[in-house]
């Protein structure tokens, strides 16, 4: 295993020293690292992938260094338009050293969401004409490489990728940041949000957002002796839940629809919710799980503590924005939301952190797909 100081001090001596991206769950331990010990200048976690290889062309542009841009290999389609039309080398030729967590890598046991990501992960390096290597575990090894591939690009500035396999870092936990406590964990807000809604009436439905969010609500279903078929989770596809729950809307005007969704998949793709406003989906009505995390992948913080997402979506045009901050506001909250005109939004702030015991779905995707499809048509 590497440990994440020795790999990063290996980058330093390569003058790789600034760093972007968005978190990935089997990057944990070297983004935590790099959270704790670079400033926050020389390390900017970016709303999507895409957004990371700009941020990082921009520092090339004005240092002539090397950058290096992690991400999930989900975070791939994100990036593909600004590698191939910005960084590529029959454009800009900018020099960038991608770091790319192995969701789904062939035989290994993983979420269907991550399993054809996984088997054409290189694949899909190889046609974007990225060299790409697997990161090795020993730190030598690692070190061969790095200083290799480190003299290629300083020689044609062309992008190179290293692909990491799950368990590659040993453990590093990321140290305690300026945290605003939360009276309620997400679970518990999920569940009180579920326990508002009347569940009878036929009338309401709800999408929720990739990771924690999805598998928390399936839970608390359970717990409830609800059914899953007013339920949308979304598994992989981080960043769209607005625009499925938009898509269910504008054709479904006898019910509301609640898309429960967290803050780092609202800044993913914040644009969307112009597009909310702009089609007057009266039934639309959004709640935003802000942790100011990316909680389901280790937790690094997000841009939420300087975003005040109630006035961002009163910008775009939503009819009624709300806050709750503790379990009596939400109450309060969640009754107006349900009645008032939308779209309308409500951001509720909890707790950072999950159950360790967590399970997921024990119900695959096209059998949730069929459900919710079966609900919907009759
Ligand atoms: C395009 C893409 N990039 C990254 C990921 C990895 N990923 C899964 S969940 C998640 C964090 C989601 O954060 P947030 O929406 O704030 O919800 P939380 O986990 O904090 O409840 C990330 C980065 C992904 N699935 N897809």
């Amino acid at each position: 295993m590497l440990e994440p100081s020795e790999f990063f001090s290996l980058l330093e001596e390569n003058e790789v020293e600034f760093f972007t991206g968005v978190p990935d769950s089997l990057l944990k331990y070297f983004c935590a690292y790099v959270t704790d010990n670079v400033s926050e200048e020389d390390h900017i976690i970016a709303a999507n992938e895409g957004n990371a290889i700009g941020v990082a062309a921009g520092y090339n542009l004005s240092t002539g260094k090397i950058p290096l841009v992690y991400m999930q290999n989900s975070g791939m389609g994100n990036a593909t338009n600004p590698l191939l039309s910005l960084v590529d080398e029959e454009v800009y030729n900018i020099p960038v050293l991608l770091m790319i967590g192995w969701r789904g890598e062939p035989k290994k046991k993983d979420a269907c969401q991550h399993i054809k990501q996984g088997r054409i992960t290189r694949g899909l390096l190889d046609t974007m004409e990225i060299p790409n290597y697997v990161l090795p575990e020993d730190i030598s090894e690692a070190r061969d490489l790095i200083e290799e591939i480190v003299e290629e690009i300083k020689e044609d500035c062309k992008p190179r990728a290293l692909v990491v396999r799950r368990g590659t870092f040993s453990e590093y936990t990321l140290g305690q940041m300026n945290e605003v406590k939360c009276e309620m964990s997400r679970e518990e807000a999920i569940e009180r949000m579920i326990k508002s809604v009347n569940w009878e009436s036929e009338e309401n439905l709800v999408v929720s957002s990739t990771g924690k969010i999805s598998r928390e609500l399936y839970e608390v279903r359970e717990r409830l002796d609800h059914g899953h078929e007013k339920d949308f989770l979304m598994v992989g596809s981080m960043g769209h839940a607005s625009q499925i729950a938009l898509g269910v809307a504008l054709k479904n005007e006898d019910k509301q629809v609640i898309c429960m969704e967290g803050d780092g998949s609202l800044i993913m793709h914040m644009g969307g919710l112009s597009t909310i406003s702009l089609n007057e989906a009266e039934n639309f009505k959004h709640v935003i799980l802000n942790n100011c995390a990316h909680d389901s992948v280790g937790g690094q913080p997000t841009a939420s503590p300087v975003v005040d997402f109630p006035k961002i979506a009163d910008g775009a045009g939503y009819e009624k924005v709300m806050r709750a901050d503790n379990s009596v506001e939400l109450e309060e909250k969640m009754e107006e939301l349900l009645v008032c005109k939308g779209p309308a939004l409500l951001e509720v702030r909890v707790q950072k952190g999950a159950r360790e015991d967590l399970g997921r779905p024990d119900i695959g995707p096209l059998d949730r797909k069929e459900m919710f499809m079966d609900f919907l048509q009759d």
